[in-house]
């Protein structure tokens, strides 16, 4: 087991298109056990990997409070989106300190294989819905806040920029 690096952005890593799984082996397996590690003590509730700096489509997923309900996708795909949206407060082990509104479908279909390589098929909504496509836009190269205006996107770049600039002089100081 392991914990694994998470990138931060902007490192431009976050934005590469992760590859499909051509077969989910031990390799694989191995691959989610340290996501999911690495998901837990972050503590967040997703990981794609992606953030991880591995380019395949893997994602975990836990919701409960106990740590006990991991969810694997493999190659996940959304089937289908609802015309109807929600709004939910989104954050990011890749934008550490930064909680914006995005709006999403309010329910999807989604299909993906499982750590044993089964097809999974289901309907999901709330809370589920939105990490499901949290996690497909890092396998898609895409960060949350490039899903808010440019403008205001403009604005956290640059906020996080100087974040970084400031720290960075911290640790010469
Ligand atoms: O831990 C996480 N919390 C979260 C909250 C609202 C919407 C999405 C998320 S996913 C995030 C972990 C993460 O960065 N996954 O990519
Ligand atoms: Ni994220």
């Amino acid at each position: 087991m392991a914990i694994l690096n998470i990138l931060h952005y902007p490192d431009p890593r976050l934005h590469k298109v992760a590859k499909p799984v051509a077969q989910v082996d031990d390799r694989i397996r191995q691959l989610v056990k340290d996501m999911a590690e690495t998901m837990y003590q972050a503590p967040g509730i997703g990981l794609a990997a992606t953030q991880v700096d591995v380019h395949e489509r893997v994602v975990v997923i836990d919701l409960s409070e106990e740590q006990n309900e991991l969810r694997v996708l493999i190659n996940p795909e959304i089937l289908s989106r609802s015309d109807d949206t929600q709004v939910y407060e989104e954050g990011c082990l890749s934008v550490p300190g930064i909680y914006e509104e995005v709006k999403r479908a309010s329910e999807i279909r989604v299909k993906a294989l499982d750590e044993n390589g089964q097809t999974q098929e289901f309907d999901a909504d709330g809370l589920l819905a939105v990490c499901i496509q949290h996690e497909i836009d890092h396998l898609d190269g895409k960060v949350f806040i490039q899903r808010l205006s440019s403008l205001k996107h403009n604005r956290l770049r640059t906020k996080i920029l100087k974040q970084r600039r400031e720290k960075q002089l911290e640790t010469v100081e």
